[in-house]
C-alpha cells in the first residue's frame, strides 16, 4: 500500500490514541503533569514504533495533520484529565521540527489552547535541541509562546551536538536530560561526567530540570541529591492509556 496514504487512513479509522507518562516532583514524587505520547496500532502490522512514524510524517509533509489529529485526541480526553489533574498541570507535547517552521504553526497552537478547559493545564511544548538552530526565528517563536503562555522544554538535552549559547539566549522554561545520561547512574562505570556538568549548567542558568528514562530507586535519588526538580520513567511509571493514568497512584517512598 501507499505509506502516506497509510498515515491518513490511520487518522480517519483511529488507529492512532494517546499514552500519559507522569512527570513527578523529585522530593514528594506528587504528580506534576504527564508527557503526551503518541501510538499506532496497525491493524495488520500491530504496534509501530513512533521514532518510525514520526519520522516517517515528517518525510511525507504529513507531520502537521497527524499533529492536529494528536491535538484531536487530547482534547477528547481533556474532561477526563481534567478531574484528574489538578489545576496548573503540565501537560507536555511534542513539537515536530516541520510543525515548529510550519506557516499553520501559530495559529494551530492557539486553536488547540482555545479548545481545551480554559485556564487549567499549562501547555509545555517539548521541542529537541536540533530545532533550535536558526536563532533569531527561535528567539522571536519562544517569545511569542510565552506571551501566548506556553512553556517550552528543551527534550533530550545533550543529545543534539548544539552550540550551549542557544541556552543563555532563549528563554526556555526546563531542560529535559536525556535517559542516555540517566542511565549511566548506578553502572559500575564513573556516572556520565557530562550530566554533572549539564546539571551545573542548568542551576546557573535558574532553569528547571527533569530527567528522563529514570528506571531505578538508586537513580532517582542520586538526581534528587544533585538538585534534579522533575522525574520521568519506568520506575515512576510506564505510559499508560487514559484509564489507567485516572486510577494511577504513584508510589510514596
Ligand atoms: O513514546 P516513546 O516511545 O517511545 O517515543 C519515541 C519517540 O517518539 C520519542 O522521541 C518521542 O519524543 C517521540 N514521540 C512520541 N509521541 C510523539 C508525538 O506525539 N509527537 C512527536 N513529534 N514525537 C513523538
Ligand atoms: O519525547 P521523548 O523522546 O523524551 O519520549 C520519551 C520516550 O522514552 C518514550 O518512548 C517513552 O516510552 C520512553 N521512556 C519513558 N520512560 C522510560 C524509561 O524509564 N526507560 C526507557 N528506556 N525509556 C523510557
Ligand atoms: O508496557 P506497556 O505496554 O505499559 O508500555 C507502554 C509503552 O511504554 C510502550 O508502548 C513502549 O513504547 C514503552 N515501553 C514499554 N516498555 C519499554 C521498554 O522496556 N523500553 C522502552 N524503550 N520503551 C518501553
Ligand atoms: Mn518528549
Ligand atoms: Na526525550
Amino acid at each position: 500500500a501507499n505509506p502516506r496514504k497509510e498515515i491518513l487512513t490511520a487518522i480517519k479509522q483511529n488507529q492512532f490514541y494517546v499514552v500519559y507518562q507522569p512527570v513527578v516532583d523529585a522530593h514528594d514524587l506528587q504528580m506534576r503533569g504527564v508527557e503526551v505520547l503518541m501510538r499506532w496500532h496497525h491493524p495488520g502490522a500491530g504496534e509501530i514504533p513512533p521514532d518510525a512514524f514520526i519520522n516517517f510524517a515528517e518525510a511525507q509533509k504529513l507531520i502537521v495533520p497527524l499533529t492536529l489529529h494528536l491535538f484531536d485526541l487530547i482534547r477528547r480526553d481533556a474532561p477526563m484529565l481534567q478531574k484528574r489533574l489538578p489545576p496548573g498541570a503540565k501537560l507536555g507535547i511534542n513539537i515536530a521540527p516541520g510543525h515548529l517552521h510550519a506557516d499553520s504553526f501559530k495559529d494551530d497552537m492557539r486553536q488547540f489552547a482555545a479548545s481545551l478547559p480554559p485556564d487549567h493545564f499549562q501547555l509545555v511544548l517539548e521541542i529537541t535541541e536540533r530545532d533550535m538552530l536558526n536563532q533569531r526565528e527561535a528567539t522571536k517563536l519562544f517569545e511569542w509562546l510565552h506571551l501566548e503562555g506556553f512553556e517550552v522544554a528543551v527534550d533530550d538535552f545533550g543529545t543534539g551536538h548544539s552550540a550551549l549559547i542557544y541556552l543563555e539566549r532563549f528563554t526556555m522554561d526546563y531542560l529535559k536530560i536525556d535517559r542516555g545520561f540517566v542511565s549511566t547512574i548506578g553502572m559500575e562505570t564513573v556516572t556520565s561526567p557530562v550530566l554533572d556538568a549539564v546539571l551545573t549548567l542548568a542551576r546557573r542558568l535558574n532553569m528547571v530540570t527533569v530527567a528522563e528514562g529514570v528506571e531505578t530507586p538508586e537513580q532517582a535519588k542520586w538526581l534528587r541529591e544533585h538538585g534534579v526538580n522533575l522525574l520521568q520513567g519506568f520506575w515512576i511509571s510506564r505510559p499508560m492509556r487514559l484509564e489507567q493514568l485516572m486510577v494511577w497512584e504513584p508510589d510514596v517512598q
